[in-house]
């Protein structure tokens, strides 16, 4: 564990364009770290917003509240913001959505969180092909500083979404430390970039203050989503283009020929 931020070996990137050193990081380690995307003012607004999100939603102990990005204006910001929009353009292409924006809380001393892989419970993505693709693409926005270890950091095993192996039953079992986990270290505003099938887990807080993390997930255009059944009307009819287009609605979703996705979503 690192005593300073950014000490020793980190996957550290920059707001903006996807270099190749970050392509090639995050084919390496599966996992990009970008600190410096939001300012002290705008994390602040994030951060009062996420609160406010629980607070409505009565939430107790860990917890995650979807779909804020409809009524808090600078979470719906957050959805193509520069600073990693074109990092998700250069996986994805132009055809993708958001397919959930989670709000996770970790509370006031909250303990370790389980080890896992991002996908679905439903039809596990270890079944789809090895290595496990590319298909929930997240950014997590740090709204609390998560400068040092046990501040609620998120938990890295870099490279393990190559590996063929699962993570053993019994340190899944009993939270257990392994030796090649990282602890990620960044000041609120920093955004971790990571691919869905990284091990990784929620480290301890040891803080007198509830942590929040704001969680954008970016999937092929035919993906589910998991945090709405459908879309709010109101939020499609006035969000920008962009985020519409982001929003998956299509005429035929499920046409795997492609009619009915728009031609052009972005500008450039
Ligand atoms: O926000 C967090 O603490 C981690 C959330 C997480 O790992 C997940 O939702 O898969």
């Amino acid at each position: 564990m690192t005593a300073e931020p950014f000490q020793g070996l980190n996957a550290i990137s920059e707001p903006g364009a996807f270099t190749e050193l970050d392509r090639f990081m995050f084919e390496s380690w599966g996992y990009l770290v970008i600190p410096g995307v939001l300012s002290a003012e705008q994390t602040k607004a994030c951060l009062e917003a996420a609160t406010r999100l629980h607070e409505q939603e009565g939430t107790t102990g860990w917890a995650q509240v979807g779909r804020g990005f409809e009524t808090e204006q600078v979470l719906e910001d957050l959805i193509d913001h520069p600073a990693v929009l074109p990092k998700v353009r250069a996986l994805y292409g132009v055809r993708f959505i958001l397919q959930s924006a989670w709000c996770t809380k970790q509370p006031a001393f909250g303990g370790f969180g389980g080890w896992h892989q991002d996908g679905s419970g439903a039809y596990d993505f270890k079944q789809l092909s090895y290595p496990i693709p590319l298909l929930q693409l997240r950014a997590s926005y740090l709204l609390t500083d998560q400068s040092l270890p046990r501040m609620g950091n998120m938990e890295m095993i870099p490279g393990s979404h190559r590996a063929q192996v699962p993570l053993p039953a019994d340190i899944r079992r009993e939270k257990g430390d392994v030796p090649i986990g990282q602890v990620i270290c960044a000041p609120a505003g920093s955004v971790l970039l990571f691919h869905n099938a990284v091990w990784h887990r929620t480290f301890a807080h040891d803080g007198d203050y509830d942590r929040y993390t704001m969680h954008y997930i970016y999937s092929p255009p035919w993906v589910r989503f998991s945090d709405r059944f459908a879309n709010d009307k109101d939020y499609l009819a006035r969000t920008t283009p962009v985020r519409r287009y982001l929003a998956g609605e299509f005429e035929r979703p499920d046409a795997p020929f492609g009619a009915g996705y728009p031609a052009k979503a972005f500008e450039d």
